[in-house]
């Protein structure tokens, strides 16, 4: 029985190539410049609706998502923006989205915790806690019968290792070899419930192996961490050698939802440990360090993310609201099911 952690590298090792490094730091500053500009939109009553925020947990989205393929397929969370941009859904429809407007990704009907593009393999985001993963482990058995090579990517969080959904699903990932790779993301809290208090087991990923799947333990603040091991799964994953589980150890910078106090829950001394491993920062430093990217392109491409956002609110604002004739239209399945 695969009880052990299997051989994910679990170092980071620098990509050598500098085209890896640009579609890395554009991504993982992407997210958080979208979101701390989701976060001015809330705080002066703009946008409406639950937000969950992403930033503190780039690397993992980053990470994993740069080592997949256009059609590869991810299903996400409650907390999916990161998820979804790095997945590359366009971020003016997702404003647009977040704003309820017709050119939204769901035609404004779903906002944040709905967004979904398959045309970039993005089956959804959801505000079921776990129910992601039997959807990517859906796919990930349509891409094994369709003998497409494709790969399926289940993200979750700590919370969801709560959920028995997720345990049949490693059974079955197992038993029929999927495509699949579960990604836990262990931020350490679900709300306001720390891992300590609500699981037995400290290496989340540990529960993977009385299922045969294979598990790594990686620091999800470590964006060439996180893609070395997706690196190593997704290779498994796309040539028949089955599933596996990789659990980030990471951290939301934010509350919860948009306005919780973690505060209530958490101490700054913690916060300030882990915005002191900043994964964009960490990034910089390397990137620096080796003389890989130089200062001026890292601002750059900072500059250039900035604009993109903007043009994303300025997208939106001018964007109609959707027809209230269509209020039905693409909410229930069209076809009847004959049972
Ligand atoms: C099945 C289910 N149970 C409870 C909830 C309420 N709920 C929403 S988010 C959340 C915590 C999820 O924590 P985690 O999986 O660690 O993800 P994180 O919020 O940390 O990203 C809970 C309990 C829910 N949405 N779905
Ligand atoms: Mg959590």
């Amino acid at each position: 029985m695969a009880t052990s952690p299997v051989e994910l590298p679990t170092q980071a090792s620098i990509p050598d190539d500098p085209a890896v490094l640009r579609w890395m730091y554009r991504h993982l500053v992407l997210i958080r410049t979208f979101e701390e500009r989701v976060v001015s939109l809330r705080q002066s009553g703009v946008l409406q609706g639950s937000t969950h925020l992403y930033v503190g947990q780039e690397a993992v989205a980053v990470g994993v998502c740069g080592r997949l393929e256009r059609d590869d397929y991810v299903a996400s969370t409650h907390r999916g923006h990161g998820h979804c941009i790095a997945k590359g859904v366009d971020v003016s429809r997702m404003m647009a989205e977040l704003y309820g407007r017709a050119t939204g990704t769901n035609r404004g009907k779903g906002g944040s915790m709905h967004i979904a593009d398959t045309s970039v393999g993005m089956l959804g985001a959801t505000g079921i806690v776990g129910s992601g993963t039997p959807v990517a482990l859906g796919a990930a058995l349509s891409a094994k019968l369709r003998r497409t090579q494709q790969v399926a990517v289940a993200f979750f969080g700590d919370g969801a290792m709560g959920q028995g959904i997720v345990y049949e699903c490693l059974n079955m990932a197992a038993i029929w070899q999927l495509p699949l790779i579960f990604v836990c993301e262990n931020n350490r809290y679900a709300e306001s419930t720390p891992v300590e208090y609500a699981l037995s087991t400290r290496d989340l990923a540990t529960r993977a192996g009385p299922f045969n799947v294979p598990f790594a333990i990686i620091d999800g603040q470590d964006v060439f961490a996180v893609y070395a091991a997706a690196d190593a799964a997704v290779e498994r994953a796309r040539h028949g050698g089955g599933p596996t589980f990789i659990e980030c150890k990471t951290y939301r910078y934010y509350g919860h939802f948009f306005g919780d106090d973690p505060l209530r829950y958490r101490t700054r001394e913690e916060e300030e440990h882990y915005r002191g491993r900043d994964c964009i920062r960490r990034f910089e430093q390397a990137v620096a360090g080796q003389g890989l990217l130089a200062q001026a392109e890292l601002e750059r491409i900072g500059a250039e993310v900035r604009e993109t956002v903007e043009q994303a609110v300025r997208f939106a604002e001018a964007s109609p609201l959707p027809d209230p004739g269509e209020v039905d239209t693409d909410v229930y399945t069209p076809q009847r099911l004959e049972v």
